[in-house]
């Protein structure tokens, strides 16, 4: 571990003031200075600023090393800007725009600041919990040799206090535990106010008890050196201030001297009288702000008093708006300050009108050069990390043989092939699952590939002669990591290796497993991969009522709507086998592509005989979202339009109705997601003066304008009923609008309407209308 710099304090503690000074300057120029053309209010947050900028000026002009990476508590994003912008790596443009296009973001974005940004936030709680993951793909590329020990950091979050409520915090703390996490600090700025009010007393004591439970290291740093003097030497006063409630401390920091005086008059009355006459009003008020997350003495002890790889969590006590008008008031989240306010702050940090930007206006020519020497020795990076990690080369993934397959099973032998066969992909990829991994056909590549730990754990059931088809140990060159049952945790593991990349300059190609309809379950860490632009392949399977018996509970239905409304993952939903294998090599491209993005693919369990293919012409469509596989005649009336498992319904209905209905077509979906992009896309190239029809066009092109469309998947109808929008079609849209139940396969689709009977009917109806 690199020791930190040697640093002089007083330049810190300007460095504090300038943070402060500059994201209260940057909110308020947003919001009234800055002409607005709609009159909406900007917003930003003022008071969660001011209340970490002591925090963040320890951490990153002090304490922090270049390998490093930090995800900042979203409403604290100003804080970052202003860093960079005293670094010289934020224009001031950026910041004259914050919240605007193109200007600086209200949360700390990868993808859309062009500052180097480690983490997204804004979803509270995911960008703590995703650096314990990223801690852990660090440990992950060590022990396979992709990460030198020079170029290992540690991972801090930057944690509001009121984020700890996020459940998704505690999934991750207790999945770190089995993995022995390392290299953690998670720092949270305790100003014991969230966004509605002060936060409730019940709780203090409590959260550090179930850190340490976890393994971790808890630091608090209650009182700065001030305040902590003034408490050693009188127990009386320490036990007054100690047992008053966050509410009131808050209230009290509001209202400043005069009232700490009153009050302590009221509660202590003589035993406070020598205290109070030894200070004004004004050096009482001084006094009792000086909690430790404003003492920058404080901090640098306790950062460089943290310098193993234990996990630590540092409870910095603060207040929330520390040194503006309306500190510690409950109502100050969104506060902005007035023009007047503003002023009078500019005032008291020595800021000239007019000079605001300047990054060290106020700053007097004595310390100037420490404070510029100590912004020389900042180590953290200054430029965004480009994608130029070099690429892997995807092999041609071959279709498993045989005639009678299910799209997971399919999965699973796929995988156990590129085992077998080796190579820079199968090495590079990870496989992670929430204790699916043996239902999700996962089974035989942890038996090639092993488990992860960074310690040896033994298979005991091996060991001990015991027959079982899952080998289940573990070692550092496994490349599976186990998940315990919380589908958040396995999005944030998703999320992490999925920008190994961008963290550590290794592409992974991470595949994780679970049951279709536990997507919901920890949708908005998905969509927090996503947002980070993560790449990755999910696999969700079983899915649909084609789960049969095991019944409503594990049965999905929307998780194609949610796939159609995901931006940064392509849904693919294969019937077959060899259509599965295309997509898997396309997903494994997409993942190491700049320009790609992530694939969810909806699997199934149910066995159903493959087609006969006559050559590779159906590849290309089965990529792009869907082809013909029964081509319909010339200006055909109908067509069914059927996608994944329910395909041998419509082919066999296809076949009973060609005769009744000329030149019937058989349209394969793969992908509505893609289709459904292209639509759009092509509509709007079209306002460019660009003419090319888009794949689901030229698809519907075929038939006659007036033809009526049957649409079939075990899912949500309106993953498919759109399509009669494209060219103004006719729609009989089949699908699952009920919760499941328990049944056998012909039960059910019968009772569900995916059955031949209901296709025949739909049929009808739409050839009924035409007429
Ligand atoms: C998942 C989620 N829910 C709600 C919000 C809205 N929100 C933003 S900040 C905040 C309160 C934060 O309080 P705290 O974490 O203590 O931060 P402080 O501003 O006090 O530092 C809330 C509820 C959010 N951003 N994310
Ligand atoms: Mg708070």
């Amino acid at each position: 571990m690199l020791k930190p710099a040697t640093t002089d304090l007083d330049a810190l503690k300007i460095l504090d003031e300038r943070l402060r000074w500059l994201s209260a300057w940057t909110i308020h120029h947003a919001n009234h200075i800055r002409e607005s053309a709609d009159g909406l209010k900007v917003g930003g947050h003022q008071a969660s600023c001011a209340s970490m900028s002591a925090i963040m000026a320890a951490l990153y002009f002090h304490a922090l090393g270049p390998k490093d990476r930090v995800a900042v508590k979203p409403h604290g994003g100003p804080l970052l800007h202003a860093i960079h912008y005293l670094l010289g790596s934020q224009s001031r443009d950026a910041l004259e725009n914050f919240r605007g296009l193109g200007g600086a973001q209200s949360y700390p974005s990868r993808t859309k600041d062009k500052i180097p940004v480690d983490f997204s936030t804004g979803s509270v709680g995911l960008g703590v919990a995703i650096t314990l993951f990223a801690s852990l793909v660090q440990d992950y590329l060590t022990a396979h040799g992709w990460l030198d020990d020079v170029d290992r950091g540690r991972f801090v979050a930057l944690i509001g206090d009121a984020e700890l409520d996020e459940g998704n915090i505690y999934e991750a703390i207790i999945e770190g535990a089995k993995h022995d996490v390392r290299n953690l600090w998670w720092i949270i700025d305790y100003n014991r106010q969230s966004l509605d009010a002060t936060s409730a007393d019940r709780m203090f004591e409590r959260f550090d008890e179930i850190f340490r439970s976890c393994g971790w290291r808890v630091v608090e740093f209650r009182y700065g050196k001030k305040l902590q003097a003034a408490l050693d030497g009188n127990p009386a006063l320490k036990a007054w201030f100690e047992q008053l409630s966050n509410a009131d401390l808050s209230a009290l920091h509001y209202q400043g001297g005069a009232a700490w005086r009153k009050r302590l008059e009221a509660d202590l009355g003589k035993k406070a009288a020598a205290f109070l006459k030894a200070q004004d009003d004004e050096a009482l008020a001084s006094l009792f702000t000086d909690l430790g997350g404003h003492c920058m003495e404080t901090l640098i002890q306790a950062f460089d008093a943290a310098q193993d790889d234990v996990p630590t969590l540092f409870i910095a006590w603060t207040i929330k708006g520390f040194g503006l008008p309306f500190a510690g008031h409950k109502d100050n989240h969104a506060g902005l300050m007035n023009p007047t306010q503003l002023a009078a702050l500019r005032d008291a940090m020595g800021v000239r009108e007019g000079h605001e930007w300047e990054p060290l206006e106020g700053v007097g020519d004595n310390a100037r050069t420490g404070v510029e020497a100590v912004l020389d020795r900042t180590r953290i990076a200054r430029e965004k990390r480009g994608r130029d990690f070099g690429t892997v080369s995807i092999p041609a993934i071959p279709a498993p043989a045989g005639g009678e397959q299910s799209t997971q099973a399919a999965f699973g032998r796929i995988l156990l092939e590129l085992s077998k066969a080796g190579g820079a992909l199968a090495d590079r990829v990870v496989t992670t699952s929430p204790d699916v991994t043996v239902s999700t056909n996962l089974g035989a590549w942890v038996n090639q590939r092993g488990l992860f730990r960074r310690g040896d754990v033994p298979d005991i059931f091996a060991q001990a002669k015991i027959a079982s088809a899952q080998k289940w140990s573990a070692n550092n060159q496994g490349q599976h990591m186990e998940l315990g049952i919380a589908e958040s945790n396995l999005f944030l593991m998703l999320a992490a290796a999925g920008l190994s990349g961008d963290l550590f300059g290794t592409r992974l190609f991470p595949i994780g497993t679970l049951y279709d309809p536990f997507i919901a379950r920890g949708l908005d860490s998905l969509n927090y991969a996503c947002y980070q632009d993560a790449r990755f392949l999910l696999v969700a399977t079983p899915s649909g009522i084609t789960l049969g018996p095991e019944g409503g509970a594990h049965q999905s239905i929307n998780p194609p709507l949610i796939a159609l409304g995901q931006p940064g993952l392509r849904h693919y939903e294969p019937a077959y086998a060899d259509e599965l294998a295309a997509m898997m090599q396309e997903a494994f491209r997409l993942i190491d592509d700049p320009a790609g993005e992530s694939t969810y693919l909806r699997l199934s369990t149910r066995s159903i005989q493959q087609v006969e293919r006559a050559d590779d012409s159906w590849r290309g469509g089965a990529l792009a979202g869907g082809y013909w596989l029964r081509e319909p005649g010339p200006n055909a009336e109908a067509a069914i339009v059927a996608m994944g498992a329910v395909m041998p319904e419509a082919l066999a209905a296809w076949e009973e109705l060609r005769e009744d209905v000329p030149g019937l077509g058989l349209l394969a979906v793969t992908s509505p997601d893609l289709l459904h992009r292209g639509w759009t896309a092509a509509q709007a190239a079209r306002w460019q003066g660009e003419r090319k029809p888009s794949h689901v066009e030229q698809l519907l092109s075929k038939l006659s304008p007036s033809a009526g469309l049957v649409t079939l998947v075990d899912a949500a109808p309106a993953s498919l009923s759109w399509l009669g929008g494209v060219l103004g079609q006719r729609v009989a849209p089949l699908g699952v609008e009920k919760f499941g139940q328990t049944g056998s396969l012909a039960d059910l689709y019968a009772v569900y309407r995916l059955d031949g009977d209901a296709i025949t009917e739909a049929v009808a109806e739409v050839l009924l209308h035409n007429g």
